[in-house]
């Protein structure tokens, strides 16, 4: 358990960092900022799959005020929040699959899918 809502907050934060790595390398491989190298890519897509699972854990009670953006809707909105956690958890594991049948296409779509899960919860639930 945490020791108090800064640890919480610390844990999420170096989680959502790494999240944030590996999926603006994916995206910068899609869109062609840098070259398209399907190794790096089924890396990249496997570390997200494990990490999405991290940040949950470190939405405690009472962890909407410190260093967080986190706004404080997200407990008072928890089974929307959980299931828009959830989602992007399930998006990121199909990503993982898309990215090693190694097909453009379906990667494509997976990652906009992901992308779309990350954003929507921003939208409502992370201080602009
Ligand atoms: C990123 C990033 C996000 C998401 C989101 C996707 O690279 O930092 O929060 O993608 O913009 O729409």
């Amino acid at each position: 358990n945490f020791e108090d809502a800064n640890e919480a907050i610390e844990y999420r934060q170096s989680a959502f960092s790494l999240i944030r790595y590996q999926f603006g390398d994916m995206g910068a491989m899609l869109k062609g900022k840098k070259d398209f190298d399907l190794n790096v890519f089924q890396t990249r897509a496997a570390n997200l799959a494990g990490l999405a699972n991290i940040p949950h854990e470190g939405f405690i009670d009472g962890s909407d005020t410190g260093d967080t953006e986190a706004l404080a809707k997200i407990w008072s909105n928890k089974a929307d929040f959980d299931s828009q956690m959830t989602t992007f958890q399930e998006n990121a594991a199909k990503l993982n699959v898309a990215a090693q049948t190694g097909d453009k296409k379906q990667i494509k779509q997976a990652f906009g899918n992901t992308g779309k899960s990350c954003k929507g919860c921003h939208d409502m639930y992370k201080k602009d």
